[in-house]
């Protein structure tokens, strides 16, 4: 599968060329030095100390002490792929991106998801706003959409990031905890910094618990621009829509498959690619002509609002496509410096004190980890195309210029590289028209800090609510500080007076004194009850003994395929289970080696076990596991015992397949459906 791509993908082509393989070679040092013992190192006499000569010993160890370079100081724990991106149709009326001409254009692309809190090592299903950066090597040079999952930011100033990341990473004094927002010093930061309100609210929502990286959307946040061929500008934002819908874990399950796999996610998007289900996302764009700049009750160049879908409508314009995974993960996801001032010719910048920021922070964050200013030279980092200045030298530089020339203007290379015009494709900032004296300060129109957060809310459903106001009494309730705990529920009485008031009751704290704000409208884009819904690639763990119907479980599975749905069967032992007709089935894992919180539904097939009473414990466990966390089950007509034995009661998305002659077909539609919210989970 790897190789069809790469004959495709001129980035993959590119970075062909760079790899290496060691398989069936013979040993050497790096300076091409044969070994011949890789065991002992040189030593006076057996039991001697080992001596300074040894060159292979020195060069092995020193190259070991230096493996490591700094994590990236947010957004460290991060995973990657390949793919391609796809235009549908021309977006030359409103810019000259050279990517964006012409329908059918295709851009290698490399894609880096992340959590923004965690270390390298924490694990994936935390609570945390996940990265979505994108670079698009375009043939006109690097475009990178370095984006979130959340399309609001926690601040409206980059001189604030600093602080917003040393309140939420772990606290100095202990280095507790890892990965999570739910201690004091992120609530005191909220609660003082109330420019956050509206960002807290989707942080509390199930968003921040993307169930995978494939059904998450993603956001440029900040506001942009598009500049045609004859100059004319649109404020623009951008959008990821995964094509498989927007979906997300519970609480419960994120909490415990952090510790059955705390490689949840990136395994998901490892195991997708690797079977051929590749992850694919439309790519929207909102515009704003900038003679309406002022005709919202939000401002454009404020990062914590968003620009309501239904007011400005998102116009889809092409598809990404991940389809390759990476060949060595340091070499490439770790490797790959993103940065938002790389645009191309066509796409510029707005005035959003927040990117400003960020114009000058990830270059900067680069030199330190990557050790230098040739970082560009990495090959995950090069562009497509040749690239031409007077820049020269510094550490680990690998381009051998030629010529005496480094400078311009010159007469001694005939002034070259010579400069383009914008005729030519050379990239001229918009002349935008700024007027105003030098001060520190913030624009009036960025002060209403609720409205939003109160829209927000006003659009979730009854169990994203639920939701919202749960996660805030775990994590509120997390803090010590009982001033603090007081601070957040009289903050968020500005939002929704009665969320404030029911977490006041849960923490034991007064009753907020606050209004809030008159906001009753609503935007139904923010729901992800209104995503898609589709059983393709979602999975199903099979629990199954022995003695059960063949023919039963082949119809089932049967559908499984047709429909894409993955499935694992899940035993006692990994010895093959045996049907009553004596046909037997390979076993995927055992009750010890999986989790129910991995899969997204479960069959209940039953039969008997060399130890059924630990058999019967196994099921039990595991079904009631599934049933509380709303997903959907279905039950052969040898699982009927099983989940008879839970105590679960049969209601919406229990299915039975004794006597149904439509089982299959239902279950793959309650597949789809993913949760049933509506059950009575306390058995
Ligand atoms: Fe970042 N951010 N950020 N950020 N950010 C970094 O750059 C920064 C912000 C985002 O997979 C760093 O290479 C500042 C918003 C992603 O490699 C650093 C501000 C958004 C990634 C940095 C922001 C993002 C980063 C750390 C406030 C959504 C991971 C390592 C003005 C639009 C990229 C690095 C990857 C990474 C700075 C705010 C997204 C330090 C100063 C808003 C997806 O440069």
């Amino acid at each position: 599968m790897k190789d069809n791509h790469d004959n495709e993908n001129k980035k993959l082509q590119q970075l062909n060329e760079y790899k290496v393989n060691n398989d069936g070679t013979k040993m050497t040092t790096n300076q091409r030095v044969r070994i011949s013992n890789d065991e002992e190192s040189l030593k006076a006499g057996l039991r001697g100390p080992t001596l300074m000569e040894d060159f292979h010993f020195r060069e092995k160890i020193t190259h070991f002490d230096h493996e490591r370079i700094p994590e990236r100081v947010v957004h460290a724990r991060g995973y990657a792929a390949h793919g391609e991106f796809e235009l549908y149709e021309s977006m030359s009326e409103f810019t000259r991106a050279h990517f964006l001409q012409k329908a059918g254009t295709k851009t290698p692309v490399f894609v880096r998801f992340s959590n923004v809190v965690g270390s390298s090592g924490s694990n994936d299903t935390a609570r945390d706003v996940r990265g979505f950066a994108v670079k698009f090597y375009t043939e006109e040079g690097i475009f990178d959409l370095v984006g979130n999952n959340i399309p609001v930011f926690f601040i409206q100033d980059a001189i604030k990031f600093p602080d917003i990341i040393h309140a939420v990473k772990p606290e100095p004094h202990n280095e507790i905890p890892q990965a999570s927002s739910a201690h004091d010093t992120f609530w005191d930061f909220v609660a003082n910094n109330q420019e956050t309100a509206h960002m807290i609210m989707w942080l509390m929502s199930d968003r921040a618990i993307p169930k995978n990286y494939r059904m998450m959307e993603g956001f440029g946040v900040n506001t942009f621009r598009f500049v045609n061929a004859s100059g004319q500008s649109k404020f623009v934002k951008f959008h990821w829509k995964p094509v498989l819908g927007v979906h997300s874990l519970i609480w419960d399950e994120a909490q415990k498959i952090g510790g059955a796999d705390p490689d949840f996610q990136r395994r998901d998007l490892w195991e997708a690619i690797e079977a051929g289900f590749y992850p694919e996302y439309e790519f929207g764009v909102q515009m704003i002509d900038p003679a309406d700049e002022f005709k919202y009750d939000f401002d454009l160049l404020d990062a914590t609002k968003v620009w309501p879908e239904e007011l400005i409508p998102v116009k889809t314009i092409g598809k990404l496509t991940l389809n390759r995974n990476v060949d060595n993960v340091f070499a490439e996801t770790e490797q790959v410096a993103f940065h938002p001032g790389n645009v191309v010719t066509g796409i510029d910048f707005s005035n959003d004190p927040l990117l400003q920021g960020r114009l000058f922070s990830y270059l900067d964050t680069q030199l330190l980890r990557l050790g230098g200013p040739n970082f560009t030279e990495i090959p995950i980092n090069r562009p497509l195309c040749p690239f031409h200045n007077n820049q020269r030298n510094g550490f680990s530089r690998q381009m051998i210029n030629t010529g005496k020339v480094s400078y311009h203007k010159n007469s001694l290379a005939n002034n070259t590289p010579a400069t383009s015009t914008a005729a030519e494709g050379g990239y001229v900032h918009y002349p935008e028209k700024v007027e105003g004296r030098v001060i520190q300060g913030r624009s009036k129109s960025f002060d209403d800090f609720f409205s939003q957060a109160r829209l927000f809310w006003n659009s979730m459903s009854p169990v994203e609510k639920q939701h919202i106001l749960d996660a805030f009494s775990f994590e509120v309730g997390k803090v010590e500080s009982h001033s603090v705990r007081q601070q957040v529920v009289d903050m968020l009485a500005h939002i929704d007076y009665s969320l404030a008031t029911t977490l006041a009751e849960r923490l034991a704290v007064n009753k907020p004194t606050n209004q809030q704000v008159d906001v009753t409208a609503s935007s139904p884009a923010l729901s992800q009850q209104n995503t898609v819904f589709v059983p393709q690639t979602l999975s199903v763990a099979i629990i199954i003994g022995n003695q059960f119907n063949a023919q039963e479980l082949e119809q089932v599975t049967k559908e499984f395929k047709r429909y894409g749905v993955r499935y694992q069967m899940i035993a006692e032992t990994f010895e093959s289970v045996k049907a009553v007709n004596g046909q037997t089935f390979e076993v995927d894992a055992t009750f010890l080696t999986t989790s129910p919180v991995l899969y997204d539904a479960l069959y209940v097939v039953g039969g008997t076990s060399a130890n059924q009473a630990k058999f019967n414990s196994d099921m039990t466990a595991f079904i009631r596991q599934v049933y509380q966390n709303y997903k959907p089950i279905g039950i052969a007509t040898t699982g009927v015992p099983f989940f008879n034995a839970t105590r679960a009661k049969a209601s919406d998305g229990i299915l039975f397949a004794t006597a149904n002659p439509n089982f299959s077909q239902q279950f793959i539609q309650n597949i789809a459906k993913q949760r049933f919210w509506d059950r009575d989970i306390y058995i």
